[in-house]
């Protein structure tokens, strides 16, 4: 089945929009990997240098989603400031995750939160959240509140729509993977000593420093996928709406939990739009022991 197809059959009208303008941009960010690579002079409203990419695949995503009509705002991981529109929605987005990972050719992504209410907003007013893999394959993964479904760019003709790929995503039981990020001399100890203990459970480390292709083998073996507190950053590093909320939400639909180490980051009200958090995702019995494990310390 393709793309538009199911999103007119199972998501609301405005949203199913909002993915399908979503899923032909990602292929011209995609189309464009390899000519964007060099780094441009410009900074980040969070510091860090910005690769052209970072700053095409933003145009690129708020231009598609403004142009629905549907979005009230765009606020961006590249942006200091949303870009307003007059529609009804809020999207926060990273519109490339993973950059650093361009060159050694890791996978990479983009994160989409779909907020009923003005931003920052809390994970609990997400209508719906969609995640892009740029890896051994183009996917979508999203859900809407009901199920998380994924769909694959295949190649006909000179387009590559999106074909289904897989409904009612759900976490394996048996947890098999993690991957924690930061320097391990610099989470806080009760991180340290749960990461030490998950290989004599049968777990593997696998780790490739996107958080998108993270989190994606952690839906598909089962495990636990962290960026923690750090003993002298205890708010971690990825973004609350951006990134944090909009995984959640769709870990959440496939069964899983995710926590910052006190309670679920879907209750997390942000105060800026870039805050951070620690950030615990996976399978529900994994991060709910983690989570007694530093709440309790
Ligand atoms: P970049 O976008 O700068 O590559 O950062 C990626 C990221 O925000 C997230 O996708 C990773 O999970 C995390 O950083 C990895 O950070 P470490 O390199 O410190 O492990």
């Amino acid at each position: 089945m393709k793309l538009d197809e199911f999103l007119r059959l199972n998501a609301p009208e405005d949203l199913a929009s909002l993915a399908s303008a979503i899923a032909k941009a990602s292929i011209d960010v995609w189309d464009s990997v390899p000519f964007k690579t060099g780094l441009l002079s410009e900074t980040n409203p969070s510091g860090e240098t910005q690769k052209a990419i970072d700053v095409f695949s933003n145009d690129v995503f708020v231009d598609a989603l403004t142009s629905t009509g549907l979005v009230a705002e765009v606020a961006s991981e590249e942006m200091a400031e949303p870009a307003a529109s007059k529609g009804s929605v809020s999207v926060a987005m990273d519109p490339l995750d993973g950059s650093s990972n361009v060159e050694t050719n890791n996978p990479i992504g983009s994160i989409f939160g779909f907020y009923s209410s003005k931003l920052p907003a809390p994970g609990r007013d997400l209508l719906g959240a969609l995640y892009v893999t740029y890896g051994t394959m183009v996917t979508l993964t999203f859900s809407f509140g009901k199920g998380v479904h994924r769909f694959v760019a295949v190649r006909e003709g000179g387009s590559m729509p999106f074909q289904l790929m897989g409904v009612n995503l759900k976490l394996p039981e048996k947890p098999e993977v993690y991957g924690f990020g930061g320097r391990r001399s610099e989470w806080i100890s009760q991180v340290a000593a749960f990461w030490e203990s998950l290989e004599g459970r049968g777990l593997r480390n696998r780790y490739c420093g996107t958080f998108v292709g993270d989190y994606n083998q952690v839906l598909a073996r089962g495990g636990i996928f962290s960026y923690p507190a750090l003993a002298k950053n205890p708010r971690g590093k990825l973004r609350v709406l951006y990134e944090c909320a909009p995984m959640a939400y769709i870990n959440e639909q496939a069964g899983g939990y995710a926590s910052d180490g006190s309670g679920n980051i879907l209750d997390i009200q942000p105060g800026g739009l870039a805050d951070t958090s620690p950030l615990y995702i996976g399978s529900s019995e994994l991060v709910h022991e983690l989570e007694k494990n530093i709440s309790t310390a």
